[in-house]
């Protein structure tokens, strides 16, 4: 909305071109995405625990999360409002990739809000049923892929380290699509058990993505590091941004022993729009592995569940893998700050793709 304003205001004063700039307004979007949550941090936090809108822990889980009982949730809520605003205000909004991104973000939100406002508000331990969730996450991320498939028609995927290696996925690119936005979203919530667990990571692996994004919508820098050239898709730094600065302002009340959790509203509207990005730079496989620690969360369910539905046996203590460590002993910030360690490496290396081709 400001960047038209800018222009606008550019005819009577030349200095306002200078938010034209995609580096400039990132900050902005940061900054306003990391104000905005720690301005409403503390009236959510006193909201929720005023309306006893209170986290239910499982007993059958480590006997450390009995205590964080009540602990205030559906704090996403916050994440997702404060990347919306902040885009709203530095995005150019004739760029609709934005669009699609916000609207993705926002629908698997409110699958996630619906799931939590059933279980926290109307009580109902079920809350919503796992199939009408996994339902309402296909229809969007199917409509989401087909729309792709049509509007961008480059179905090849992009393997890093190689030059010129592409596999065409033709009308695969569909079910591609629609596997890393359902898989994204799905992982993200899975990772999210531990304070701060999911946070950081999604910050870390959304800044990486907001240097794929920046390089891949400039025709001069993905010419010269040999990656695909995507018209528009620069614009995306600025919800990339967001994602950073929402996410560090959640921290800032989610960090051990957690204030806040974000709930299912923001874990599965953040996973969601990881995903999409990763689609519309074009760097699926370096996001799969930048995104490595929500990757080996759902890959240890797949497995514990496989394992003791075949042999009835476990691979791990318990599964999401968070919980292995915390029964082998590992003190919950160890756990926490190693899987943080590993992600920042991870994002490293997936940068690092771009020079090692
Ligand atoms: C939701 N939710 C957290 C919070 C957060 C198939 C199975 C593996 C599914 C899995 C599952 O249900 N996962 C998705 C995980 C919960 O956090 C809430 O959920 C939101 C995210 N969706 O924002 O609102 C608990 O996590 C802890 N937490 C924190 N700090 C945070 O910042 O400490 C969350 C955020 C909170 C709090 O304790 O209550 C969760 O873990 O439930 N199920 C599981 O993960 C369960 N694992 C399991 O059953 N494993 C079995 C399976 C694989 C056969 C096994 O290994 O044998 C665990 N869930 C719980 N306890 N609650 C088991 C132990």
């Amino acid at each position: 909305m400001l960047v038209w304003l800018a222009k606008l205001l550019s005819h009577y004063y030349h200095g306002f071109n200078v938010f034209q700039y995609l580096t400039l307004r990132t900050i902005c979007s940061s900054l306003t995405a990391l104000f905005t949550a720690l301005f409403l941090g503390p009236y959510l936090i006193h909201r929720l625990a005023e309306h006893q809108i209170g986290q239910v822990v499982r007993t059958v889980g480590p006997k450390s999360h009995f205590s964080k009982a009540g602990t205030p949730t559906m704090g996403g809520s916050l994440i997702l409002v404060a990347i919306t605003l902040s885009t709203l205000l530095w995005a150019d909004l004739s760029n609709h990739y934005v669009w699609l991104l916000l609207f993705v973000m926002l629908s698997f939100g409110a699958i996630g809000w619906m799931d939590d406002y059933r279980k926290l508000v109307l009580k109902d331990s079920h809350g919503l049923p796992a199939k009408w969730k996994f339902f309402w996450q296909s229809v969007i991320a199917l409509g989401v892929a087909i729309y792709l498939f049509f509007s961008t028609a480059e179905t090849q995927l992009i393997l890093p380290f190689f030059k010129n290696v592409m596999v065409d996925l033709g009308p695969f690119y569909v079910v591609f699509a629609y596997f890393v936005i359902v898989g994204s979203s799905n992982a993200v919530n899975l990772t999210d058990g531990l304070d701060g667990l999911a946070i950081l990571p999604t910050v870390m692996v959304g800044c990486g993505l907001g240097v794929f994004a920046y390089l891949t919508g400039n025709i001069q820098f993905s010419r010269y590091l040999l990656i695909p050239y995507v018209p528009g898709v620069g614009e995306l730094v600025i919800i990339c941004g967001a994602i950073a600065g929402s996410g560090l302002g959640f921290l800032w009340f989610n960090a051990y022993p957690a204030q806040i959790f974000m709930g299912d509203v923001g874990a599965l509207g953040l996973g969601a729009v990881l995903g999409l990005i990763a689609i519309l730079v074009r760097q699926e496989l370096v996001f799969a592995f930048m995104a490595g620690l929500f990757v080996l969360e759902a890959v240890s369910v797949i497995l514990q569940v496989g394992s003791y539905k075949l042999t009835g046996k476990r691979i791990f203590k318990m599964a999401p893998l968070h919980h292995h460590f915390e029964l082998k002993g590992w003190p919950e910030p160890r756990v926490i700050v190693r899987f943080w360690i590993i992600t920042f490496v991870l994002v490293l290396l997936g940068l690092a793709t771009l020079k090692l081709r």
